[in-house]
């Protein structure tokens, strides 16, 4: 399987988990799908049947909210049956609501943010000691786990004992689960003197930036990664991958609401299935029958718009005022982003 062919299978599947689940995130899962898409399907060393292979690379989830994403490009990675993941947050499965390393292909259980990566640089740091360098660890986290104090002293640990070994990847959605990142905790300099990017360079890391919904960009980026690993002097890469919240299904993208709320019956979840549909890649069937589909996508002036979708800016007034539109770069979307609330 390509990896457009396991992005796409991964968005259809976060629409049916957290639907059925009445679970959330599908925001975080969509953000992320190309990333685990590009990683699974080319990128990682694994093998399925032997998911403690000694010479597996090492992924860990640090954004391990986004668990149905992850759990499906497992599954169709062929770690486990592709059935299961409709048990997703029952009662005794073993698919919970945070990344679980009760699930075949999974190395550590994350949820709570920072750790992930705290983690990965210490096995990272555990396998260069030992001279075990026939592997790689990548760790993928969100931009607003870069919050987490221990994410920056993670970073100095892999930067001062070079582990080129590593390779972190930021998820870098402009938003937090709350509202966007910059009115939670400031990663870029308002006047534009510096940016995340940056920030990573000075603690020393060898830093790439894509976009994140780009799986020729992705590609290309993973392989400098492992070029870049035997360069002198060794250092840690970092990916930043500039993504979208919810890119893949119209009305959530974007929209901060769609961290929490899951696909609720009717308009939502027809209108999720039926975009994707309209896009599925060639040599991918569908895998959840069409029956499924209750009711017919939303007409332009349904009332149930009011009734049941509260859309972020009916709770947070402010929001539409701190979107602006940004130029978008050569040859990708145009895309909306953050405005810094005035800080003065
Ligand atoms: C230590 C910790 N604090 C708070 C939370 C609650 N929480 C879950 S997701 C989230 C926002 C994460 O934002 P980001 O890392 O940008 O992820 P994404 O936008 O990809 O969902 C927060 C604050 C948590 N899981 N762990
Ligand atoms: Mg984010």
């Amino acid at each position: 399987m390509n990896s457009k062919q396991l992005s796409w299978l991964i968005r259809r599947h976060c629409v049916e988990m957290t639907h059925r689940a009445c679970v959330s995130h599908i925001g975080s899962d969509f953000s992320a799908s190309d990333i685990l898409a590009t990683l699974y399907a080319g990128v990682l060393r694994y093998d399925a049947d032997d998911p403690q292979w000694r010479d597996r690379d090492r992924f860990l989830m640090s954004k391990g909210h986004a668990s149905a994403a992850l759990y499906a490009a497992l599954a169709e990675s062929g770690f486990f049956p592709v059935e299961e993941l409709m048990t997703f947050c029952e009662n005794g499965s073993r698919l919970i609501g945070h990344v679980s390393s009760k699930v075949p292909g999974v190395e550590f259980s994350t949820g709570s943010l920072g750790h992930g990566f705290s983690v990965a640089v210490g096995m990272a740091f555990a396998a260069k000691k030992s001279g075990d360098m026939g592997h790689k660890i990548y760790a993928l986290l969100g931009d607003g786990e870069c919050n987490e104090g221990s994410v920056w002293e993670a970073a100095l640990f892999a930067n001062h004992f070079r582990l080129n070994n590593l390779v972190a990847i930021i998820d870098r959605n402009q938003m937090q689960s709350l509202d966007f990142g910059e009115n939670t905790m400031e990663l870029d300099d308002p006047e534009g003197a510096y940016r995340l990017i940056d920030k990573w360079r000075v603690f020393g890391w060898r830093a790439i930036e894509v976009d994140g919904h780009d799986l020729n960009q992705l590609k290309a980026a993973f392989e400098e990664a492992s070029e870049n690993a035997d360069k002198k002097p060794h250092k840690p890469t970092v990916v930043i991958a500039d993504t979208i919240k919810g890119r893949g299904v119209s009305y959530m993208q974007n929209d901060v609401l769609w961290h929490y709320r899951y696909p609720h019956q009717g308009w939502e979840y027809d209108v999720a299935v039926r975009e994707l549909c309209d896009a599925i890649p060639d040599g991918v069937v569908d895998p959840y029958a069409s029956s499924v589909i209750m009711r017919e996508a939303r007409s332009e002036n349904d009332g149930e718009t009011a009734d049941d979708h509260a859309l972020s800016s009916s709770w947070k007034t402010t929001y539409p005022e701190q979107m602006r539109r940004v130029e978008a770069r050569p040859g990708t979307d145009e895309r909306v982003h953050a405005v810094i609330e005035d800080k003065q």
